[in-house]
């Protein structure tokens, strides 16, 4: 393999455990908290997770262990998106588990959870695991997202796992798959199996999390990455003084990942789903929002600028939310074929006029062109619109550039307004893990050992108290059941994590809103440059401006 400078240098970094695990094995014992409950619809998932419901919580501290000793045979897989630290979760556990007996074994299931439906995996050595350490990617063992949530499923796994003699398999996933988990979990412990499933706390979207999970990992990895290219950006539109940048960025529901880089970047404007949801704001009422802050700016002669928006954005927009549900309805079961067969834009924008109701027309008709197309051509498995495919940093700057021109004809806008366009998404999931997340997330890998190794299951490891330095950091966990209610999916009401959004009576979006009117007018970019992994603590250990808010 050709090895970066860097790559060398990040396989010499040790990865900081919290203080308590730091002992060795032989000295972490079991302090029991509180038992716990649902976050909402007690009954019904306590009736459904009779198993695993109502356990403690727990955190580890210094004191002799007296966990049963015996041989330990896990499984892993990564489920979902990449996000930075997904190896070091892995070298974390395989160490934890080699320390504890270097007869325990440690099998990765590949390509996500389908590898444990294929059985296929490998076994773990040293040489394997060392050449990940602190690097970024899922490609130690592949990811995926199927779903492993059906009793057939389960079934097949009790039989994979019985094959290998695996005692526990670690899920480190989003909160779809740590739902998962909790499901399988119930599953493994109802039938006796043996297995303890323990899941992890993985997602850029930053939207796994609660009072006791601080964060997700790779939410600080994938935030640095995306505020630096901004920043850059910034830079730039502040020397050339031409262009506005629109800029979208990852994060399919919740806006968190958008907030954390305005907060880290001082742009210009940011649009937060959850707002726009709250405050149930139309496109129209968007773009006006946006355009404001242009004409201010291009009447002052500044004709450039910076405007964030979530990857999420369209869905929190009532009426957009409205014309998707009609459009979907519209082209259901053979009437796509009926669409398809139209013969020309112009026939087929006449059967959309006809089949939606008014409401909706009026906002399929200021839809820009190129969006109004994008609606009809890219369809889900389903047949429905895949609503995270719409470019809405084009969408929104054609928006701005016709209220523009209104103001132009009116005479209130002076200004010049010329646009650019970019999505960061993919470029922040395999970064380098940051400090951070590389102390995160092999202390999450080591302390699922830990819960493995004192018999629980249904637990998500947790590493809490992450605004301290790492050696005041709090391992433990805590049962996935606590963070669940029931909502409606397909049809059906589930047992699922409750996601989290943007609070907007929280900290960060508050100290936004103090701040974003004077960030929207003035020129007040701040650069925070390319995550550093070697120098001083202050430069390199430095958390999200979300969870120092949150915390501080
Ligand atoms: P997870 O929730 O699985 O961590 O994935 C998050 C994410 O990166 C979103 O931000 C994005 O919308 C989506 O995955 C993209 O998915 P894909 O990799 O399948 O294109």
């Amino acid at each position: 393999m050709n090895l970066s400078p860097l790559q060398k240098a990040r396989y010499a970094y040790k990865p900081k455990l919290p203080g308590m695990l730091r002992n060795g094995i032989s000295e972490i014992c079991v302090k029991d908290g509180a038992a716990t409950e649902s976050v909402a619809d007690q009954d019904k998932i306590k009736a459904l997770f009779p198993n695993t419901y109502g356990k403690n919580e727990i955190t580890f501290e210094k004191g002799t262990n007296t966990s049963a000793a015996k041989k330990q045979v896990v499984g892993v897989i990564l489920s979902g998106g990449q996000a930075p630290g997904g190896h070091n979760v892995v070298c974390g556990l395989y160490d934890a588990i080699k320390a504890t007996d270097k007869n325990n074994v440690l099998l990765g299931f590949k390509g996500g959870p389908s590898g444990l439906i294929d059985d296929d995996f490998i076994e773990f050595d040293d040489e394997y695991i060392d050449a990940f350490r602190n690097t970024g990617g899922f490609d130690i063992i592949g990811s995926g997202r199927t779903k492993l949530e059906t009793e057939e499923q389960f079934k097949i796994v009790t039989e994979v796992a019985k094959k290998h003699g695996l005692t526990a398999i670690v899920i480190i996933g989003g909160d779809d798959s740590n739902t998962n988990a909790a499901v399988l979990a119930e599953y493994m412990a109802a039938n006796n199996t043996g297995v303890q499933v323990i899941g992890c706390p993985k997602t850029i979207d930053g939207d796994l999390k609660n009072e006791d999970i601080e964060a997700s990992f790779g939410f600080d990895t994938a935030t640095k990455t995306y505020s630096e290219l901004i920043g850059n950006i910034e830079r730039d539109a502040n020397s050339a003084k031409k262009y506005w940048h629109f800029i979208k960025v990852m994060g399919r529901s919740a806006s968190h990942v958008a907030l954390e880089c305005a907060l880290e970047t001082q742009a210009n404007i940011c649009l937060i789903g959850e707002e726009v949801a709250a405050k149930k704001m139309s496109l129209s009422a968007i773009a006006d929002y946006i355009a404001d802050a242009v004409e201010k700016r291009g009447n002052n002669g500044e004709n450039f600028g910076v405007a964030i928006i979530p990857e999420g954005i369209v869905e929190f927009v009532p009426e957009f939310s409205m014309l998707i549900a009609e459009i979907n309805e519209l082209l259901a079961g053979k009437k796509t074929e009926e669409f398809n067969a139209l013969p020309d834009w112009d026939s087929k924008y006449e059967y959309i006029k006809k089949g939606l109701s008014k409401e909706a027309f009026d906002v399929f008709k200021i839809l820009p062109d190129f969006v109004q197309k994008q609606l009809f051509l890219e369809r889900d498995p389903h047949g429905n619109v895949q609503v995270s495919l719409i470019e809405s940093e084009k969408l929104f700057s054609a928006l701005v550039a016709d209220k523009l021109k209104e103001r132009k004809a009116n005479g209130s806008y002076k200004g010049k307004f010329a646009a650019q366009h970019h999505f960061f998404g993919y470029e922040g999931r395999c970064a380098f893990p940051s400090n951070f997340d590389a102390d995160y997330c092999y202390s999450l890998g080591y302390n699922a050992f830990m819960l493995i190794q004192y018999g629980y299951t249904g637990y998500l490891s947790k590493v809490s108290n992450l605004s301290k330095p790492a050696e005041e950091w709090v391992a433990g966990g805590m049962p996935i059941t606590k963070m669940m209610n029931m909502e409606r999916r397909n049809g059906e009401d589930k047992p699922v994590i409750r996601k989290a959004l943007v609070e907007l009576d929280g900290k960060p979006f508050k100290y936004f809103c103090e701040h974003r009117d004077e960030w929207a007018v003035k020129t007040a970019f701040t650069y925070p440059g390319a995550i550093q992994y070697f120098g001083p603590s202050e430069v390199c250990d430095l958390t999200t401006r979300t969870l120092a808010l949150e915390k501080g």
